[in-house]
């Protein structure tokens, strides 16, 4: 199965423009009780991002502005995308090593969280969190 997981949103557009609302029940939505927003952006040319996997947390990413290209692996295998839709989402699942590189300048990368800031959720080390999925 695919490590990239999208889920496209409606959009909401009429004559002055484009709209997209999320909400906890949707169909199609948000796989998760959403606990923590978060955005990145003005990330500065040439440099990258994440290099980190998560124990718990599950996330969706939503490119809101400009374009980024995400990373995913498993431990197993590494898949890669671009991120350039305000309409679709990217569900990146607990144990899912990320890497975020070439972000444009107006990039904007959206983060809805499953879980409230916390260090301890975060593996930083490559090898190690190969090991923690039985691949090593
Ligand atoms: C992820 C990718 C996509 C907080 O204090 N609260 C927060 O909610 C977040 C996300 C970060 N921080 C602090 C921790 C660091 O001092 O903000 C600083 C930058 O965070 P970090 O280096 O983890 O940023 P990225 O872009 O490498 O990773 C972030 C998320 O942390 C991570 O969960 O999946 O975006």
């Amino acid at each position: 199965m695919s490590l990239i997981k999208w889920i496209d949103f409606q959009s909401l557009g009429d004559a002055r423009g484009s709209l997209v609302a999320l909400e906890i029940g949707m169909e199609k939505a948000v796989p998760f009780d959403i606990k923590r927003v978060y955005y990145i952006y003005q990330t500065g040319e040439g440099v990258s991002r994440g290099f980190h996997a998560h124990c718990k947390l599950k996330q969706v990413a939503i490119c809101v502005a400009g374009k980024c290209r995400m990373v995913l692996d498993n431990g197993n295998k590494r898949e890669e995308t671009w991120m350039s839709s305000p309409t679709r989402g990217l569900l990146i699942e607990s144990m899912v090593w990320r890497e975020m590189h070439d972000f444009s300048r107006d990039c904007v990368l959206l983060v809805l969280a499953s879980e409230h800031y916390d260090e301890s959720d975060y593996i930083r080390n490559y090898e190690s969190f190969v090991g923690l999925t039985g691949n090593a």
